[in-house]
């Protein structure tokens, strides 16, 4: 069997561990996470490596190196999932940097290797994405730790139910701080597989807004309640998501989604008095972005005005867009050319761990086609020759990188 159809194989097997009874999903620090780490444990320690949880919930792998470097070179991403998720998204990039690992045997680097599975990424339990990255960055600040998930737990509760301490994450940020972060992760669309190319180094991350938006009217009886007479949350609301629409159609690079909706009081025979959403609008240029979110709250107060609703935005996410590290991204460049492939630089529209590690690390990304474009989907897939392609990719990068520490020491 490739290296590629057993990397392929343990995602699978991963797949199948999950919060719910149908399709995969797990959030931060839940017990199909629990179930997952000692899954991955397993398999970081088959492959030589230290295993510990650190107090974000991250999942660490330590490679000892000979010690001639004292800053490691981090890899991984994320072992959360979105909610009916595909087997691939984040999780290749953990399993594939143990590989890179294993291959490796008894030969020791110039540096530690940490291969890290962040705790969450998705922000799914807390609204939030980056939770675990944000704590190896050191920006997990208070205000994310008194964040509450549905059931009104904060992140803070929940890193002690799952018996680690909250009060120690400022101890996490990684010092010394590493050679690099490299991210392996799966493209989550279209341009490889239409292309029918393997690999890509991503030059950009777009940049991310992602908000809560309510509007209110009056619930009323749907029989009674005349059409003039209606202060109706949900029509308001379907309103402004076509202009949402409408406003990405008409902006080059522009993606904007109204991905989750809650109406009340959500029965067929009453009037939605109240809708709350979420936007998720993303451009690879901030002034863009910034222009087109301004535009749709203006919309949106305009609509409610006009219905005579109440309007309230909640901001959950600023993220700006950002560029991966120009000297990394070569390396890995070179990286590919010795493994005989020649590589498009491509931006990448889903966000990810590298785009908080690059505040304090030179951070490069390498993408894995997606068959049919598909992510966040159980239809997400990936192809093993493209991950025997990224493991050829990563060992030479190991390689290259192991010839060239001493120009990326920086303590
Ligand atoms: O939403 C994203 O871009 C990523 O999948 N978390
Ligand atoms: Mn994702
Ligand atoms: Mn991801």
């Amino acid at each position: 069997m490739s290296n590629g159809q057993k990397l392929i194989d343990r995602c699978r097997e991963l797949a199948q561990i999950s919060d719910n009874a149908d399709g995969t999903f797990r959030t931060f620090l839940s017990p199909g996470m629990r179930r997952c780490y000692e899954t991955v444990t397993y398999w970081m320690e088959s492959a030589g490596m230290q295993v510990h949880i650190d107090d974000a919930g991250n999942l660490r792998g330590v490679f000892p190196g000979d010690g001639c470097c004292a800053q490691p070179l981090l890899m991984g991403s994320h072992l959360d999932t979105v909610r009916n998720a595909g087997a691939f998204d984040g999780i290749l990039g953990v399993i594939l940097a143990i590989e890179l690992v294993e291959m490796l045997g008894s030969r020791k680097l110039p540096f530690d290797i940490q291969v890290v599975g962040f705790s969450e990424e998705e922000g799914v339990r807390f609204s939030t994405p980056f939770i675990g990255s944000r704590a190896l960055a050191g920006s997990l600040t208070e205000e994310f730790l008194a964040l509450r998930d549905a059931a009104g737990i904060s992140v803070a509760q929940a890193i002690r139910d799952f018996g680690l301490d909250p009060n120690n994450t400022a101890e996490i940020a990684l010092k010394p701080v590493p050679l690099a972060f490299l991210e392996f992760h799966i493209e989550q669309g279209p341009v490889l597989d239409h292309a029918s190319e393997s690999l890509a180094l991503v030059d950009t991350i777009a940049g991310l807004t992602r908000a809560r938006v309510t509007f209110t009217g009056h619930a009323n009886h749907a029989g009674t309640t005349p059409m003039n007479l209606r202060s109706d949350a949900l029509c308001g609301a379907a309103e402004w998501i076509t202009e949402v629409e409408r406003t990405a159609l008409a902006t080059s690079g522009l993606v904007t989604t109204v991905g989750k909706l809650d109406v009340t009081p959500g029965v067929a025979n009453a009037v939605p008095g109240e809708v709350t959403m979420t936007l998720d609008c993303r451009h690879a240029d901030d002034s863009v972005r910034f222009t087109a979110v301004k535009a749709l709250r203006a919309s949106a107060i305009a609509i409610a005005d006009g219905r005579q609703l109440t309007f309230k935005w909640a901001d959950l996410l600023n993220q700006a867009a950002t560029p991966m590290h120009a000297g990394m991204v070569e390396l890995l460049n070179s990286a590919a050319r010795q493994s005989g492939l020649s590589l498009r630089r491509m931006a990448s529209g889903a966000g990810h761990d590298a785009m908080i590690l690059a505040a304090c690390m030179p951070a490069a990304m390498l993408f894995l086609r997606s068959p049919r474009g598909i992510s966040h989907h159980p239809d997400e897939a990936v192809m093993a020759e493209d991950i025997d392609n990224a493991l050829a990719v990563g060992g030479n990068f190991l390689k290259c990188l192991s010839q060239t520490y001493k120009q990326w020491e920086t303590s």
